[in-house]
């Protein structure tokens, strides 16, 4: 079927095409998730360390209305800088296309997309979750519903801990998608390598995982997959303060009243003011990892 709203760059046309390895990737971590001009050189990076691994980048945006699946250097930049761009989740793409605006799409529209384009992994920083306190407020992000339905597997560096973990994994669980854990058998919690949770499941290499997501698929066992790739040693963050700040921006966030899709940009952006950037580095080197797993795990997908 052809897809009167979706364009995609030639070069992932012919990748899609030809069955070679192809990695999606989100545009809100681009437009909201880390300050200009750090999110655009990073964006950029990310699709030269897929390449580098072999695998093809497919950067996935709103642009007037369009589902675009790759994206120019000056789109990226677009997205990066262009003031306003709507944060799009699943229940947005209707509106933003049929207005032809502009929108930041986050892990579940990605999802979305990717899998309309017919691509199956996904690289990004962390995806969404259920927030603290969603026993009160029901924040819970359609990342993780998208997670239950959608045939698309999604490279993060865990859950972050503006996030309740625990109830996180609850709600994947219930929901039937896998995590997994590449070479960890404790989820990561995006700064740190540790979050004091298991995985379901420890995979040990790009095949491996490759294999389990071709039979999940073979077996119509529908949904997406989370695969879980520790930062890096170096660049991880000392626990007890990442924690700290993460807790004062959480409880900064409740006396403005902060909600709805706002909620994780503003936690975000102020973790990366109170750790004067730290954050924002090991944020950056993160992403670079997953890109690497993800373009692995693509290419040993596509070899099945
Ligand atoms: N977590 C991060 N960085 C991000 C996001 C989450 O560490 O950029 C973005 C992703 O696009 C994710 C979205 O899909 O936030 C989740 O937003 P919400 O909680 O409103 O669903
Ligand atoms: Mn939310």
């Amino acid at each position: 079927m052809k897809n009167y709203y979706m364009e995609m760059t030639e070069e992932v046309k012919e990748a899609i095409a030809a069955g070679k390895p192809v990695v999606a990737l989100e545009s809100t971590i681009i437009s909201h998730g880390m300050p200009y001009p750090k999110n655009v050189e990073t964006a950029l990076r990310v699709e030269e360390i897929i390449r580098e691994n072999g695998a093809v980048p497919a950067t996935i945006a709103i642009i007037e209305g369009v589902l675009k699946v790759g994206l120019t250097k000056e789109e990226v930049d677009y997205m990066g800088k262009a003031p306003g761009i709507a944060k799009v989740s699943r229940r947005d793409i209707p509106y933003i296309v049929a207005k032809n605006l502009d929108g930041a799409t986050t892990v579940a529209s990605t999802m979305i997309i990717a899998d309309m384009a017919g691509i199956s992994i996904f690289a990004t920083g962390g995806i969404g979750g259920v927030h603290r306190g969603a026993e009160i407020t029901m924040d819970i992000s359609a990342d993780l519903e998208e997670l239950a339905n959608t045939n698309v597997a999604v490279v993060c560096a865990g859950a972050k801990s503006i996030l309740d973990i625990g109830l996180t994994l609850e709600y994947l669980e219930t929901k039937g998608v896998p995590v997994f854990g590449y070479e960890t058998e404790e989820l990561p919690a995006f700064f740190t390598r540790e979050s004091g949770f298991k995985v379901d499941y420890k995979i040990d290499s790009p095949e491996e995982m490759a294999k389990a997501l071709k039979t999940k698929w073979d077996l119509e066992l529908n949904g997406g997959a989370l695969i879980a790739n520790p930062i890096p040693e170096e660049y991880s963050m000392d626990s007890d303060f990442i924690t700290k700040t993460i807790e004062d921006a959480v409880k900064e966030a409740g006396e403005r009243g902060i909600s709805g899709k706002d909620t994780t940009p503003f936690l975000l952006s102020k973790v990366t003011e109170m750790t004067k950037g730290d954050s924002l580095e090991s944020n950056i080197q993160l992403v670079y990892n997953n890109a690497k797993v993800a373009a692995l795990v693509a290419s040993e997908y596509a070899k099945l």
